[in-house]
């Protein structure tokens, strides 16, 4: 197949584009390295994978067109739940960025050929934490007698997670209305570090690192675990290893012509208190000294809350999910041991706040 992938310079896009090579796909990975300008402009650290080719583009407007693809890839956005909060310049940012993209992919796709499969990574965030089991994507309502079948309500808890309830909204409407094909992959958190060779982009700082690179980073320096308030948030996570797979099989099993196909891409659901302890455990075990601190939680969500999320779509499929173990994370840890002397300790701690 032909594949564009839009944001292949980050943790994901880096990690799919070497992937999708070794399967023997055509792969042209794009990006405009808007991420790697705010780190550097920020000073913060971070490991740099090696090996993987990718394009600079300003901006996405007549790629499609340029590389013909069968089905594109978009990783293209501002993924940092903090960042999107630090100011109104940020949160403004975060969503016109987001939202222009997925439109203008929209349009492009369109106008060059509607039969491209659009594959869009979305977040569980968009949901929040409601009462109710979490449906994929979709759930029959039942009102006055009359039943429809509508797109699952969201109540995202950041502006980053509300500019992916924008896409999503924008895909359905382009699906609905122009008759695209869409396949819209709302991911939990993902973890590792990837094919042995190449090892992805890692993260570990308080804007840009998910939560359990960063426990395994902080494991490895003997800094306390930054559990933030009671620890009962629950979430979906994954492997990247697994993220690579599940995009692979959105593609070769694509959404028809006209549907908004919606997907939960993650295989664990785990609170975060789970996922210190299994740091905990591990890093312990591998002779590290670790400690657990409960910080006061930067962020507005529950920390106590009902979490039941549907995830058969891309298992159906074929998924073989790599579970959360602690191999997993003892394979992290010797990863970044050599590295120790470079993790910077004093990006570790939040310094944004919600309010
Ligand atoms: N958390 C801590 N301590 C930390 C970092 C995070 O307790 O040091 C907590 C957060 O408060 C949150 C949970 O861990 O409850 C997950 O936080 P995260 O930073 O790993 O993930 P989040 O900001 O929610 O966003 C990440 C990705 C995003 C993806 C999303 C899936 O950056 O792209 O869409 O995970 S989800 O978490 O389901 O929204």
């Amino acid at each position: 197949m032909r594949v564009l992938i839009i944001g292949a310079a980050g943790y994901l896009g880096w990690e799919t584009k070497d992937y999708l090579e070794k399967q023997g796909h055509k792969v042209f990975g794009i990006d405009n390295f808007s991420k790697q300008r705010i780190l550097e402009g920020s000073g913060i650290h971070w490991f740099r994978g090696k090996r993987v080719h990718v394009d600079w583009v300003s901006s996405l407007s007549k790629q499609v067109e340029v590389f013909e693809p069968d089905c594109v890839i978009h990783y293209g956005e501002q993924c940092s739940a903090p960042f999107s909060m630090i100011s109104e310049v940020n949160g403004i940012g975060t969503i016109n960025g987001n939202l222009n993209s997925t439109l203008d992919l929209i349009y492009q796709v369109k106008a060059q050929n509607p039969d491209i499969h659009i594959i869009k990574l979305g977040t569980m965030g968009e949901y929040g934490t409601p009462n109710i089991d979490i449906e994929e994507g979709w759930i029959d309502i039942s009102h006055n007698g009359r039943t429809d079948r509508m797109l699952y309500p969201k109540k995202p808890h950041s502006i980053y997670h509300l500019s992916k309830v924008f896409d999503s909204d924008a895909l359905a409407f382009a699906c609905r209305v122009w008759g695209l094909r869409v396949t819209d992959l709302n991911q939990g958190f993902v973890y590792g570090i990837g094919d042995a060779e190449v090892k992805t982009n890692f993260y570990y700082d308080a804007i840009f690192g998910t939560v359990l690179n960063r426990f395994v980073a902080q494991s490895v320096v003997g800094h306390p675990l930054t559990v933030y308030g009671k620890g009962g948030q629950t979430r979906g996570c994954l492997n990247i290893r697994d993220t690579v797979r599940c995009v692979e099989l959105a593609m070769l099993n694509p959404a028809n012509r006209g549907e908004f196909r919606v997907m939960n891409q993650f295989v664990d659901q785990v609170s975060v208190n789970q996922v210190a302890d299994l740091v905990f455990s591990t890093a312990k075990q591998m002779g590290l000294n670790p400690k657990i601190a409960h910080i006061d939680n930067p962020r507005d969500e529950a920390e106590d809350h009902y979490y039941n999320a549907k995830n058969t779509k891309l298992l159906d499929l074929g998924l073989k999910p790599h579970y959360l173990t602690e191999d997993s994370i003892a394979e992290m840890i010797e990863y970044l041991l050599p590295k120790k002397g470079e993790i910077v300790t004093s990006q570790i701690l939040p310094t944004v706040r919600w309010k």
